[in-house]
């Protein structure tokens, strides 16, 4: 059996959670991420048959039966997953229908997943039916965008052409646009519910005044997401005040959809 701390998607969730604290987008326990793992690849490091423990999850989502995740632990700490991996994150396989999450590896101190794991796993199930490439969920606290929810209309096409004026790459990068949700209690199955819905037709989905969830087929694209959306939102949080002299024009926009062969999202430019 090989070193689990030696794997790949190990590796890359370290570094990950590492570079989003350093980026200021995960102060204290703020920020969770899941990633979806194949079986084959697990067996390499872990006798799948050892069950540690099993924690009830609270929702059920049977589309996800026997599946396996990566995910960070509630309470725990971004700045701390290098330090000790096997504290602050666990993987856990799911069965009884979603019901349950059966802890292979990790949560060492007798920790449990996120308190999102409901948005995680409800926003999994719909993104692997818009993209079966898909593998990992993030969330974040990203300061503008987080500013942004303050200050700024939350209707979506508004919000998302609002970013996609900021950086010439935006539109390129999420032709969805994003998706936005007004404050709600967070960490519960309601907010789970409907981040997943928004995730139908968006891989980014922003919470007023808390954060935003992103969705991507791995850490690296999903990080560049929202550090990409993130970047527009801090440009419209330096102009905001000031007046707006030039823009990005939707005749621009639409040589951009051309140039990048990406559709933007129906109805969002004129
Ligand atoms: O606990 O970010 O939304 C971490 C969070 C909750
Ligand atoms: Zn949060």
């Amino acid at each position: 059996m090989k070193d689990i701390l030696s794997a790949p998607f190990m590796v890359e969730m370290i570094r990950t959670t590492t570079n989003m604290y350093a980026h200021g987008w995960d102060e204290r326990n703020g920020g969770n991420i899941s990633m979806l793992l194949d079986e084959a690849e697990v067996k390499e490091y872990l006798d799948i048959d050892t069950v540690l423990r099993s924690i009830s999850t609270g929702f059920s989502a049977p589309e996800l039966e026997g599946r396996y995740f990566l995910v960070t632990g509630t309470g725990k700490y971004f700045k701390n997953v290098q330090y000790a991996p096997d504290v602050n994150l666990g993987l856990v396989r799911l069965s009884h229908g979603g019901r349950t999450a059966k802890v292979l590896w990790g949560f060492s101190d007798g920790g449990r997943f996120t308190s999102e794991f409901p948005a995680h796993m409800m926003s999994h199930v719909v993104r692997l039916r818009v993209d079966p490439a898909n593998r990992v969920i993030m969330h974040c606290h990203p300061t503008n965008l987080l500013a942004m929810t303050y200050v700024y209309d939350l209707n979506e096409r508004a919000f998302t052409r609002t970013l996609w004026q900021m950086c010439t790459e935006c539109i390129v990068v999420f032709p969805d646009g994003v998706n936005v949700l007004p404050w709600m209690l967070c960490g519960t199955n309601e907010i789970g519910e409907a981040t997943a819905e928004k995730m139908k037709t968006s891989r980014l989905v922003v919470w007023a005044q808390h954060g935003i969830y992103g969705a991507g087929k791995d850490l690296d694209e999903t990080f560049g997401l929202i550090e990409t959306a993130e970047k527009a939102a801090e440009i419209y949080m330096k102009i905001a005040h000031l007046p707006r002299v030039n823009t990005i024009t939707d005749e621009q926009m639409h040589l951009l959809e051309k140039r990048f062969d990406v559709k933007a999202r129906d109805g969002y430019l004129d």
